[in-house]
């Protein structure tokens, strides 16, 4: 073997172990460097005679130029190796036959609503779903005495032998909170999980969305209150359907009503509703001998079953295909 070949050789020996840009930088100074072999005889070309020169000269730079082709072909490699693969992912998955996904029934509704009272000027607020005590029930006028408590069986958890936070049992939590943090007049819906110890049923289940709204300002009305709810209801399941206040009692609210429509022939209750009680108004640091307020809370699994004619709530949050597909 030539001098060239076994320099050819172990170039590639070196290029093959080289696997970062850098050490391929090394390998190219261990071969093109001021070091290296070819750059040592090009040196030594001028103390030759003129044809072993020529003939020299010739050689090397065949030598240089297959050095220069070998790095050049090994940094592309890298780069190429680098590169995420192309593919089609759209393509159908492996032993999955095609199919597409859809919005479920719950969030369709979610959805839906929250473009109705985008478009009457009201904001979207996030919440949490742990709450204290405090805002879940006592700033709402239910102290831990009261029987009121009763109507929402809640999952307590114990933190330091206290029961003073909780899985959220209703959205309305945040209308305290909402008021401490700003001034009236304002429009909100609140949407979230919330969670009860239920004991489930086809219209009752653990965990499920509610939609709270809370509206306050200067000489707002349970006539207003009412309006709303009919273009929201009426926007979500149709312009033939009628809503009705029925009596209520909520601690929070004052007067309070239970919020029925009329679908398909027969009168369903969607939520509660009233005008904001005084106390809850002060809870939240608003003079409510300046402001008053509407408030509401119904249900999205309700709406979603007499929506999509559903008879079991707890089918919504099976994991079964053969249900959810019928909703695309
Ligand atoms: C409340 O939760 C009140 N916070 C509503 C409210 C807000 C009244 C503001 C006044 C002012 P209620 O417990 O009735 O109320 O629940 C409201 C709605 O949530 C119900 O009408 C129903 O649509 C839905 N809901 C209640 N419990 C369940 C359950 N276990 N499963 C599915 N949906 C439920």
């Amino acid at each position: 073997m030539t001098s060239s070949e076994n320099i050819i050789k172990d170039l590639r020996n070196d290029l093959a172990q080289a696997s970062t840009e850098h050490a391929i930088a090394q390998v190219k100074s261990k071969y093109l460097g001021n070091k290296s072999y070819v750059s040592e005889q090009l040196r030594l070309l001028p103390t030759l005679s003129p044809d072993k020169r020529v003939e020299m000269g010739r050689e090397l730079n065949v030598l240089k130029n297959q050095i220069e082709n070998s790095i050049t072909t090994a940094r592309e490699e890298l780069v190429a190796a680098q590169q995420f693969p192309v593919k089609d992912i759209s393509l159908p998955g492996v032993g999955f036959p095609q199919a597409y996904g859809h919005m479920h029934p719950a969030s369709r509704v979610l959805q839906e609503t929250y473009k109705i009272f985008a478009d009457l000027g009201f904001a979207v607020v996030d919440s949490s779903e742990i709450e204290t005590d405090w805002y879940n029930f006592e700033a709402l006028n239910m102290p831990a005495t009261h029987p009121a408590r009763e109507m929402q069986d809640t999952f307590y958890i114990k933190n330091n032998g206290k029961l003073d936070v909780l899985p959220r049992t209703h959205t309305s939590g945040m209308q305290v909170r909402f008021m401490e943090a700003n001034k009236p007049p304002f429009k909100i819906i609140v949407p979230g999980r919330v969670f009860r110890n239920e004991d489930e049923d086809v219209t009752h289940i653990w965990a499920f969305h509610q939609i709270e709204g809370l509206v306050v300002g200067e000489g707002v009305s349970m006539a207003q209150l009412k309006g709303t709810l009919l273009h929201v209801v009426q926007g979500i399941l149709g312009p033939e359907v009628d809503i009705r206040f029925r009596p209520s009692y909520f601690p929070y609210t004052e007067p309070s009503v239970e919020l029925d429509c009329r679908y398909k022939g027969q009168w369903l209750e969607l939520g509660g509703a009233g005008m904001i009680n005084p106390i809850v108004l002060k809870n939240g640091g608003i003079d409510p001998e300046k402001y008053t307020g509407f408030a509401f809370g119904w249900g999205a699994e309700r709406i979603a079953a007499i929506k999509y004619g559903l008879d079991d709530l707890r089918e919504l949050w099976r994991p079964r295909f053969e249900f959810l597909e019928q909703f695309v």
